[in-house]
Parts: C-alpha cells; sequence; structure tokens
C-alpha cells in the first residue's frame, strides 16, 4: 500500500498469515541476527512483551550477546544467549510451536541455533516466521515478510504491534516497549537520516513518542557509551585510515593487535566505520577487522547510489546499497589483498556510471 507523500506501509491483510500464526501458537521464540544490533533487538523485545501481553509464552533466544551499549534493553524484557549444549536451551526451542525471525532473512544468520531449529522442525511441529527489511531474502520460513522498502525491520515491527492491537481492541505498547522500537528505527535509519526515512517513518516515530518512548534516554544510551578501551581504538583507527583514488575511497584495517593494545572488543569496531565517510568526497568506505578465529570481517558503506551489497555478495556476504559487509575464510591480511583491486575497479566503475546527482529530493 503507497501513501502518496508519505511512504509505504503493508495493508491490514498483508499481515494476516503472520498473525494468524502468532495467534495459533502458544510458545513463541523471538531471534535476531548474529552481532545483534539495535534493530533486531529493539523488534524483538517489542514484539515479546506485545505476545506476552497477549497470553503467550515468549522467550528470546539470540545466537549472539548483547552489545554494551544496548544492555539497558534487557531491562525491558529477558534476552538469553543460545550456548551449544545448553540443555534447557535446546529444550526450549524443542518446545516451542513458533519461532519468529527478526532482522535477518538467511536461515544461516541465526548462528548456533540453526542446527536446534532445524531438528525441533523434524520432530514436526515447530514453525518460521521471517520478519525483515533486507534485501534477496531465502526462502527458509513458513512465512516470510520481507519488505526492502522499510527503513528498519523496528517499521515493520511497529506496523505489526499496531495491527495487533487493533484486532484486540487494547493497546498492546507500554512505553517501553515503545522506546525498544524507537531505538530500532533510531538506529537502522541512522538517526532518521538514511534514505528509506519516509514521512511514514517520522509519524511513526512521533507515534512511539506519544506511546511514551523516551528518545533521550534511548540515544543517550546507544550513542553515549563508549568504553575507555573504543576511545583509544578510535583514536589508532583514525591515525591509520587510507584515502586512497583522489579521496574516493577510505581504507581501514584493523588487526588483531590493535585491539589488544587497546584491550578492546569486535563491537568497538562498530562506531568506526562511520568516521569513513565522513570526508565529503568518500563514496567508498571499507573496513576490514581481523577476527580472533582469523577470519576477516569487513564492511563496506557508501554514498549515494554506490550498491555496495553488489560488493559484499561476490565474497558471500550482503547487505544494504549503502551499507554491507562479508565474513572472509583468510587472514586479514590476504583478505586486503584479495579485495583491495576489486573495490578500486568496482567504485571507480560506478562513480564513472553515473551522472546523476548525489542524492535524490525523493526515494
Ligand atoms: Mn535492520
Amino acid at each position: 500500500m503507497i501513501i502518496p507523500e508519505l511512504g509505504r506501509t503493508l495493508a491490514s491483510r498483508d499481515w494476516q498469515p503472520v498473525i494468524a500464526e502468532m495467534l495459533q501458537a502458544e510458545n513463541i521464540l523471538l531471534t535476531t541476527h548474529e552481532n545483534s544490533d539495535g534493530d533486531g533487538l529493539g523488534s524483538e523485545i517489542a514484539l515479546a512483551m506485545a505476545l506476552k501481553s497477549l497470553g503467550k509464552n515468549v522467550l528470546i533466544y539470540n545466537p549472539t550477546e548483547v552489545p554494551a551499549n544496548y544492555r539497558f534493553l534487557k531491562d525491558f524484557y529477558d534476552i538469553r544467549v543460545f550456548r551449544d549444549r545448553d540443555e534447557e536451551a535446546i529444550q526450549d526451542i524443542c518446545m516451542s510451536d513458533l519461532l519468529v525471525v527478526l532482522d535477518a532473512n538467511l536461515h544461516d544468520r541465526t548462528g548456533n541455533l540453526w542446527p536446534h531449529i532445524g531438528f525441533a522442525r523434524e520432530l514436526g511441529k515447530l514453525r518460521i516466521v521471517c520478519i525483515d527489511h533486507h534485501l534477496e531474502p531465502e526462502d527458509f520460513a513458513d512465512v516470510m515478510v520481507c519488505e526492502k522498502y522499510a527503513s528498519s525491520t523496528g517499521e515493520l515491527v511497529c506496523d505489526l504491534i499496531n495491527e495487533l492491537s487493533a484486532r484486540n481492541g487494547r493497546e498492546l505498547f507500554t512505553p517501553d516497549s515503545a522506546s525498544a522500537l524507537y531505538a530500532a528505527i533510531m538506529t537502522d535509519t541512522g538517526s532518521f537520516r538514511f534514505p528509506k526515512t519516509t514521512p511514514y517513518v517520522y509519524r511513526l516515530a512521533g507515534q512511539l513518542v506519544e506511546k511514551g518512548a523516551n528518545p533521550e534516554m534511548v540515544y543517550d544510551r546507544i550513542y553515549n557509551s563508549l568504553s575507555p578501551e573504543a576511545i583509544k581504538l578510535l583514536g589508532l583507527s583514525l591515525a591509520s585510515i587510507r584515502f586512497l583514488d583522489n579521496g574516493l575511497i577510505s581504507w581501514l584495517f584493523i588487526s588483531r593487535e590493535m585491539l589488544e593494545q587497546t584491550g578492546s572488543k569486535l563491537f568497538d569496531t562498530d562506531i568506526i566505520i562511520r568516521y569513513l565517510l565522513s570526508v565529503p568526497t568518500v563514496r567508498v568506505a571499507v573496513l576490514l577487522v581481523e577476527m580472533q578465529d582469523g577470519r576477516a570481517k569487513v564492511s563496506f558503506r557508501s554514498r549515494g547510489k554506490i550498491p555496495v551489497n553488489q560488493l559484499a555478495k561476490q565474497y558471500g556476504g550482503g547487505g544494504h546499497i549503502n551499507a554491507a559487509g562479508c565474513l572472509l575464510q583468510m587472514s586479514a591480511e590476504k583478505a586486503q589483498k584479495v579485495i583491495f583491486e576489486e573495490v578500486r575497479r568496482f567504485t571507480r566503475e560506478q562513480v564513472d556510471a553515473q551522472e546523476s546527482p548525489l542524492f535524490d529530493r525523493h526515494i
């Protein structure tokens, strides 16, 4: 459904298959992708609270730990980390009637949960719903709502909870769940400035504030939460950013040594990427991080219409037009060599092909 000048939203009937699954289920499990972010976590929390108030048993199990700046969300609802051989967790999965995968559209994004989900499905009763907004979904669920127009999974979950509220004739939002969804939408829209932030999204944010979301608290917890270690890593990183091809590309390699020297963690690298695009000439930014297991985590960002998800896809990854990533099964040093020329070629080709202005008035 297109709302002229406002953006898009799903029609009530589009939510019907999702709602039917939810109402049928008694025990519901929610999860999101590995290395969870504000969108996945905020969506989980708000949906868990809404389903709980409809009388469902709702558990959240994630494949990885909640990053420090999102831990305040755990005050709203219990978020568990799934660990291999955790008998209680495995039993919880097997006892579930419905799994809702949020903010991920590939089965392997659920990490170490997947083998157990597969087993529970073999037992016969576990159904899967996927709610997401990434490109190129894999058809792994019984019901998929994967809408790439959406700014965030939080936007979709907001619509879903409004729909559930309307059908039940009562408000299913609380101030806490409104704050959780506000966090989801705020983080995935880059604080309401990325291209998919339609007028509709601003309206939703306004609605969430009306329902008690606290923007000041949410922003402060998420963005003013750096550890001294992360600040030190930021310092080291800023000093080693390279600018290539007349400043079209910014390039940063964070070695394991840099992480160890500063005492910082993998998730401390997340904030650094935004500095890579803060120089106006830069069209493509690349961040390579050497992980503890020897693999290389590569993040791509771009400005304007350069689809870095195409770049990531070449290496088995994916993402959005302006933000994508991949994991390379090789040393970071080798990874740098492998992608270096390809990134330069891709960027040159994209920049040459584009005569249109960097930014459109409308999307
Ligand atoms: Mn998202």
